[in-house]
């Protein structure tokens, strides 16, 4: 069922959304924005949400000096405390889980299972920070002097800036937030104009908890506002020495270039062009349902989307008749509705960029196996919906080297092994792979040196629905950096070697000698 005006607005309510929300926060004040207003319209069927007063330049500078000043303190609060504040942080999503997901369905059109799901990658993130905050380690190394010692020590960094897309609205400034905290950072997010409901009632539930473990402001910091007043003031500020950035790769080097101009630090997750390469010694029905997930899964808005499936030309046409097949069952419609797996897309925009890339396609060579229409009538006609499509293709082709932000798969035959894998990393960019087979000499190819140069490379496994305790981010084009679990808590601080000379002598390293006399 779609939501009724009355639930709409209770939800709203226990979220602590109102008409008219102010763009700025510390945590546990509000900050009085003074930019311009932006309104929050739903991509489902142009619905209104709700209303934001950005963040100007000034609000920007209030915020960051909070961030700056919180630092102080939070760095000096012990790591496993700071756990423990990323604990109840967690178990309050946890209690909001279906509101906050229902929200991010409403405001990104993604259908509700994937709503929830990404705020259960919030929990998950938070858990693993909790058990991090316990196991910031360093090594300990044997020093060649005598009665020395050596070893490492991780310090909290400042306070570290998170720059998010509209496609997941949450997830990932909590991959990057939660690990932050518990490393002693301070954090000041600036998510997409497009989605800033979702931050705005994150924030709310972050704030309560941050309100009774009296955690001074300054700690979690919001930014709502436009690339000129929050985005280059981000970017360009020295008081930020890590800027973690997720978007378009043509954001990124604009982002990236700034970043490294002041010699501060990007972590970047941008672009993926990700292919599933299916052997014909693949189960092929485990592929159809992992490809239909993850092509079509979030209307193809992930970075992690399969965009390309890399296909041994034999059986070619039984896995395109099968794939075809699926996607004709797929239901479009209202991401809220049960049972539909496709909501629209974010916006006109997006849809304009999908007509043009096919219409790109054609004149390139390509040819479109199935769908690719824009729906109308009813919701259709108040949202960007489409039919997912699925489009024989070349590698080579201009189009298929970039990546186009929509449910488009290009279908390329190949004929030897090498050949697959030299179409699967020929193009620039570098985040996410797939291989599907039961041959363990192709499995092992495909993930040795001579392999997928992805920065996430899977086995009968679908490229997109990555877990949080793994590092995420790709190579290339995606930029390099890793977020989330594994050891990416080492970029959110500061590494420091410590020789310690306990002996009564003043040898030096390398035998050097330097006596006065
Ligand atoms: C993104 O699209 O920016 O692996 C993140 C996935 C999700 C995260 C995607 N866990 O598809």
């Amino acid at each position: 069922m779609p939501i009724s005006g009355n639930d709409l607005r209770e939800l709203l309510e226990r979220l602590g959304i109102t008409d008219l929300n102010e763009g700025a926060s510390t945590g546990v004040e509000w900050l009085e924005c003074r930019g311009g207003i932006i309104q929050s319209l739903s991509p489902i069927d142009g619905i209104p949400l709700g209303s934001i007063r950005q963040a100007s330049g000034d609000d920007y500078e209030r915020a960051v000096s909070a961030a700056v000043q919180a630092f102080e303190q939070w760095r000096m609060v012990p790591a496993p405390r700071r756990g423990e504040i990323v604990r109840r942080l967690g178990d309050a999503f946890r209690s909001c889980k279906r509101d906050l997901g229902l929200l991010v369905s409403l405001e990104s059109g993604k259908i509700r299972s994937e709503g929830e799901g990404e705020v259960q990658e919030v929990i998950d993130i938070c858990d693993f920070a909790v058990g991090q905050s316990r196991m910031l380690y360093g090594l300990t190394m044997h020093s060649e002097r005598p009665r020395h010692r050596m070893y490492e020590q991780w310090h909290p960094l400042g306070p570290v800036g998170v720059i998010t897309a509209f496609n997941f609205p949450v997830a990932v400034w909590a991959w990057n937030a939660m690990i932050a905290l518990v490393a002693g950072d301070t954090v000041l997010w600036k998510p997409s104009s497009k989605v800033p409901l979702c931050a705005v009632a994150a924030m709310k539930i972050a704030g309560r908890v941050l309100d009774a473990c009296a955690v001074p402001p300054g700690v979690l910091n919001l930014v709502i506002g436009k690339r000129e007043d929050v985005g280059d003031l981000l970017a360009a500020d020295h008081r930020i020495p890590l800027l973690s950035a997720t978007g378009s790769v043509r954001m990124g080097r604009t982002v990236g270039r700034t970043v490294m101009e002041r010699l501060g630090r990007p972590l970047l997750e941008l672009g993926g062009n990700n292919a599933v390469i299916v052997t014909k010694n693949a189960d092929l029905r485990l592929a159809v349902r992992a490809i239909v997930f993850g092509a079509v899964g979030t209307a193809g808005q992930r970075c992690t989307t399969i965009r390309r499936l890399i296909v041994e030309r034999s059986i070619r046409d039984t896995l395109v008749d099968m794939l075809i097949n699926a996607y004709r069952q797929i239901r479009i419609g209202n991401p809220i509705d049960e049972g539909v797996l496709m909501g629209p897309l974010i916006d006109r925009h997006a849809l304009k960029a999908m007509q043009e890339a096919l219409e790109t396609l054609r004149l390139q060579g390509g040819r479109i196996l199935y769908g690719g229409e824009i729906l109308s009538g009813g919701i259709y006609d108040r949202g960007a919906y489409v039919t997912p499509c699925i489009a024989e293709a070349r590698n080579d082709f201009p189009i298929v080297q970039q990546e186009t932000f929509a449910p488009i798969l290009y279908v390329i035959a190949f004929d030897t092994f090498e050949e697959a894998i030299a179409c699967h990393n020929g193009v620039p960019q570098g985040l996410s792979s797939s291989i599907f087979t039961r041959d363990i000499r192709e499995a092992e190819w495909f993930l040795s040196h001579q392999g997928s140069d992805c920065g996430i490379a899977n086995v009968n496994v679908s490229t997109s629905g990555a877990e949080i305790g793994g590092a995420f981010g790709g190579e290339k084009d995606t930029g390099g950096g890793r977020e989330a679990g594994s050891d990416a808590w080492k970029a959110y601080m500061r590494r420091q070697t410590t020789t310690i000379n306990w002996s009564e002598e003043m040898p030096l390293a390398q035998g050097i000698r330097f006596d006065l006399d």
